[in-house]
């Protein structure tokens, strides 16, 4: 499946979708699960300090200690063995989104968020929020409130 992206605001949206910080794997075999943050917790805590959330509208703030799970661990747990990607899309239930390349996903500690600070991340601040610790580009890959996840073949 090739997942519609919804064009990048720069507006970014303080309200989150709904209470709920579970989210989907749509995996590439027709098959979706549900995952919750206690999923999330249980495979291997990353931390990755030094993140900034950087926006031409509101400035930069930062910086971030943000841990959670890295999302090439998260797919390795929950997809298929040998199921392969060349892209994954993450999708929040407020229509903002991203695509990341393959490269990025294994070279990058690109990380499913439930933490910040050594603290829970409140569900206001993202949870589960996409981080890409190394993307300046109005922070329109630090996608808040991820709702959906699309491991494109
Ligand atoms: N779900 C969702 N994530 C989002 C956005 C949004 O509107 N919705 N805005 C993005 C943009 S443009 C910015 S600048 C940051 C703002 O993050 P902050 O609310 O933690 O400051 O969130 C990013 N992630
Ligand atoms: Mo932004």
């Amino acid at each position: 499946m090739n997942a519609f992206v919804p064009p990048h605001r720069h507006d970014p949206n303080p309200f989150p979708p709904s209470d709920d910080p579970a989210f989907l794997l749509h995996r590439p075999d027709g098959n979706t699960i549900r995952l919750t943050v206690a999923d999330l917790q249980a495979l291997p805590a990353v931390a990755v300090p030094g993140c900034y959330i950087v926006s031409t509208g509101h400035g930069t703030s930062g910086p971030f200690t943000f841990g959670g799970v890295l999302l090439r661990d998260l797919l390795a747990a929950h997809l298929p063995a040998g199921t392969t990607w060349s892209a994954v899309v993450v999708l929040s239930g407020d229509g903002f989104g991203t695509r990341l390349s393959a490269a990025e996903v294994r070279e990058e500690p690109v990380l499913l968020a439930y933490a910040v600070n050594g603290r829970p991340l409140t569900r206001r601040e993202g949870l589960v929020r996409l981080i890409v610790p190394g993307e300046t580009d109005d922070a329109l890959k630090q996608v808040k409130w991820v709702g959906q996840i699309i491991p494109e073949p």
